[in-house]
């Protein structure tokens, strides 16, 4: 079974390098903007287009879903003429990988956290910092007021058309001995998301970070190459993690959001009319995203709880708090209006 799904990862990247190598070239986005079929419009040439958005969690996941809604809702808006792929399950590659091919334009569209893509555009670095949203409450104020959805904007000087918010929940540690404190950590190689800010987090709390890609981490654990890593409930659930490290210490550390986003350079290809489109298609996906994500959530904890892990609430957050306050004023210099903004959104 394991072996089973190793061989499923090898698969599924020499089928992405294939693919890339194949689709080189070939990319819609790269077509003169009205090549194609002609739709209606007093007879005016309307452009078609097919294009592919990346998502490395499986079929069912409730980010997956929502981008198959997002690409449903632009396919009835634009009347057929503009066509997204989802590719799930990492097929067209790593998440940090498919972040640079969008940048570059040779993938369209992906759904990525903003904890890898804090690596392109240092704003979005906050959404690692531990600690600072209280509840989804909290996140979701912030996230629909003024200054992130400026954050999405400024993405175009990092060459991504950022759409759209979507939820992940809160992450917590898991390990493969048990770890019912924050003293257990000490010493402890945990995989976190490769990003500056989340090793100095596992620093503030005298664990050692170990970034690798996600698709790393179950033989990482299985192997013992790490003692830990952490994530949500859902990720926990259907990457299997919890099949190896069967301890979770529930500390909500993050709450670090997705972001669905265009490639900067399909983007500037687009007629105002199609823009429009697409963007009131992401933005009408949040609903059913957050809708998706609040069911799946419960039902994963729920499946990792049958499964035997075990778990251990943190009642008390103030010494992990305290860990990792002169971390974050030290971070309070970069991110100073935009702390202020979420400190504010509660
Ligand atoms: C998940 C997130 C993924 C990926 C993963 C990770 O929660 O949805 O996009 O970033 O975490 O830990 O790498």
């Amino acid at each position: 079974m394991k072996m089973k799904r190793f061989t499923g990862v090898l698969t599924a990247v020499l089928v992405s390098g294939a693919m890339l190598a194949g689709c080189s070239g070939a990319n819609d986005a790269n077509a003169p903007a009205n090549e194609g079929a002609s739709s209606g419009d007093e007879g005016k040439k309307q452009p078609t287009y097919t294009f592919r958005l990346a998502e490395s969690h499986p079929a069912d996941y409730p980010t997956t879903l929502a981008d198959k809604k997002f690409a449903e809702l632009v396919g009835e808006k634009s009347g057929g003429r503009i066509k997204i792929e989802v590719f799930p399950s990492a097929q067209l590659g790593e998440e940090k990988a498919v972040i640079e091919q969008v940048q570059l334009g040779a993938i369209e569209f992906t759904r990525v956290s903003t904890g890898p893509l804090a690596e392109f555009n240092k704003a979005f670095g906050v959404f690692s910092l531990p600690y600072i949203f209280e509840n989804e409450e909290h996140e979701w104020k912030f996230l629909n007021g003024p200054e992130a959805q400026k954050m999405l904007e400024d993405l175009s000087s990092s060459k991504f058309m950022g759409l759209a918010y979507y939820d992940s929940g809160a992450r917590s540690f898991y390990t493969r001995e048990p770890v019912t404190s924050i003293e257990d950590l000490k010493g402890k190689k945990i995989r976190v998301i490769q990003n500056k800010v989340n090793i100095d987090l596992m620093d503030a709390l005298g664990a050692s970070a170990t970034p690798m890609p996600y698709g790393d981490v179950f033989n990482a654990l299985q192997t013992g190459v790490i003692d830990g890593a952490e994530n949500n409930w859902p990720s926990y659930f259907t990457s299997k993690h919890y099949e190896q490290a069967k301890h979770i210490i529930v500390d909500g550390h993050q709450r670090v959001p997705e972001v669905l986003m265009a490639s900067q350079v399909t983007w500037d290809k687009l007629s105002d009319e199609d823009k429009k489109i697409i963007k009131e298609a992401a933005t009408e996906s949040i609903a059913y995203q957050r809708e998706q994500w609040k069911q799946f959530e419960k039902e994963s904890e729920d499946k990792v709880r049958a499964a035997g892990v075990t778990v251990t609430e943190v009642s008390d957050l103030k010494p992990w708090q305290d860990a990792v306050k002169p971390m974050i004023e030290e971070y309070r210099a970069d991110y100073k209006d935009v702390l202020a903004a979420i400190e504010g959104s509660k």
